[in-house]
């Protein structure tokens, strides 16, 4: 999440270096000069992009929104057709009315496309069916775990991760969602035909996967991989508490990796320094049977302190990963209210016991806050909150799977690299592990935010916001044209209320 003063920065910055660092990198505008004129596009062009819209000069299928401005539906529909060899989803994008954008300029954002603001069409879009479509919001796709083309979507990640390292999220997004499409797919690419019809696949994402396609590697990403900075930011984001901006500045201060943090005496708050600690354990993969586990003892102290309550194992892990890099948790009570209190007593229960290594807890904020429709900024939510570290006791078929992947010699404490390492043989790990307690009423909103996976997540809200004029968050959803919140008791309403087709976890893996 770029903050806001950053991000004003990079959005007043659009017009003269990369327009695409954007206000709003859910949106990919292209503007129909026909009927309109070179004059009036290049101004509306200009104006839009310096409210922070994405406006593209030449039309590509990263395209979301088609403006234009007198001509029918048909017209603008050909002329996409024309443009596109007549392989353009047409489905997939929206073809409006020029009043879309600017009501959009005139309110500072994207504004969600009604009926008024669409073009109709009676034209097909394509003249050659496409066998299967693929759906331009991850959210209307199931998207499988296992997938045919993973060294594409491998090679994209990397791109993604490295924009996220330097705070371009509109790129970052661009990434994720070329990505997410190929994992949709139920063949592997294996030539550019392949890729007719898809929706998301903006320029730079096509050159990545072309050149994969015929030289076997990506230049641009092998280089990303290889580079000191991406490698160095890799390894600083992964200690637990440190965010981007903390790691940038390192690097920038010639800081490569967790122990010259050590070493160089940085300044670390409580969790950076649990976080050096316990940094090989911490990015060591947690198996499901390490999940299992500890959902155990979970269960056993929500249980105790608070009998009757329900217990969800949430991220990853519930959408069917074998591997996961924390354990997430999201407990209720079906009686409203009784949940409140609940955390500090459970996270007093695990401590007691010697499970904790770490915790902070941060107090719901749900109840006090102001901000109306439920959408706090970012993905942070207002939950009661205990970001942790499990010490978890490991059977001695694991501790002898430490045993092969720890490379140092003996010892108690190994202080190579100024980390202390959890020893070769030793008898536990260190689990990140996330717990989060919701009140019964928003539980279903809270299951469904804290599945996944992120990309999922995001879909979903832009497509609320996007197509269904709504706001949805982990605590509720709110129709704006209805000025009311809609209640739900499952997931499956929540889909039912944004007009989606029920997306089951295990395929949420966009
Ligand atoms: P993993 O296997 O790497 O752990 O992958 P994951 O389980 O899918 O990701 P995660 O980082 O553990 O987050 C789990 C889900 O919780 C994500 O889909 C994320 O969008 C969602 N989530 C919320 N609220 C918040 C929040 O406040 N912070 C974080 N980090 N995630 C949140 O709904
Ligand atoms: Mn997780």
């Amino acid at each position: 999440m770029v903050p806001l003063k950053r991000r004003k920065l990079t959005a007043a910055q659009t017009e003269n270096q990369d327009n695409k660092v954007c206000k709003f990198p859910d949106i990919t505008v292209y503007i129909v000069e026909r009927k309109m004129g070179a004059s009036r596009k290049a101004f509306l062009t200009r104006l839009g992009r310096s409210k922070g819209f994405l406006i593209e000069e030449t039309y590509s299928s990263s395209v979301t929104h088609v403006v234009s401005e007198s001509n029918t539906g048909d017209e603008v529909q050909a002329w996409v057709n024309n443009h596109t060899e007549g392989k353009a989803l047409t489905d997939s994008i929206h073809l409006l009315d020029i009043s879309w954008l600017t009501e959009s300029m005139a309110e500072g954002g994207p504004v969600a496309v009604q009926d008024r603001h669409r073009l109709k069409t009676s034209l097909k879009s394509s003249e050659d069916t496409p066998s299967f479509t693929v759906k331009s919001y991850a959210c209307q796709r199931r998207t499988p775990l296992k997938h045919h083309n993973t060294f594409l979507t491998e090679a994209l990640e990397i791109l993604a991760e490295n924009a996220e390292f330097g705070e371009n999220e509109g790129r970052s997004v661009a990434f994720r969602r070329s990505a997410s499409v190929l994992k949709a797919l139920p063949y592997a690419v294996r030539q550019m035909d392949d890729l007719k019809n898809l929706p998301c696949l903006g320029e730079h994402s096509q050159r990545v996967i072309k050149e994969i396609l015929e030289d076997g590697s990506s230049r641009e990403v092998q280089s990303t991989r290889q580079s000191a900075q991406f490698q160095a930011m890799k390894a600083l984001t992964g200690v637990f508490g440190v965010g981007v901006r903390s790691a940038d500045r390192w690097f920038r201060e010639g800081l490569l990796c967790p122990s010259d943090l050590i070493r160089t005496g940085q300044k670390l708050n409580k969790a950076q320094q649990a976080g050096v600690q316990y940094y090989d354990d911490l990015n060591r993969p947690v198996t499901k049977q390490e999940a299992l586990a500890i959902s155990q003892i979970v269960e056993r102290a929500v249980n105790s302190v608070l009998p009757g309550s329900i217990i969800t194992l949430t991220g990853g892990f519930r959408r069917g990963k074998e591997v996961g890099h924390d354990v997430d948790f999201l407990i209720t009570h079906e009686e409203e209210g009784v949940e409140e209190g609940l955390m500090p007593k459970l996270v007093n229960w695990l401590d007691e016991q010697g499970f904790l290594l770490y915790q902070k807890t941060t107090r719901n904020s749900y109840l006090e806050s102001k901000d109306g429709p439920a959408r706090p900024p970012n993905n942070m939510d207002r939950f009661e909150r205990c970001f942790s570290i499990f010490k978890l006791e490991q059977c001695s078929e694991d501790s002898s799977a430490v045993l092969e992947t720890g490379s140092d010699d003996s010892g108690t404490t190994d202080n190579v690299n100024g980390t202390t390492r959890q020893q070769p043989g030793s008898s536990w790990r260190a689990v990140r592990v996330d717990l989060v307690v919701s009140p019964f009423s928003q539980f279903a909103f809270a299951t469904l935010g804290w599945t996944g996976s992120k990309l999922f997540e995001r879909e979903l809200r832009r497509w609320a916001g996007q197509e269904k004029g709504m706001s949805l968050s982990s605590h509720a959803l709110y129709d704006s044209k209805q000025q009311r919140y809609l209640r739900a008791n499952s997931e499956e309403e929540i889909f039912a209320h944004l007009g989606l087709e029920f997306i089951p976890p295990c395929e949420r893996n966009s």
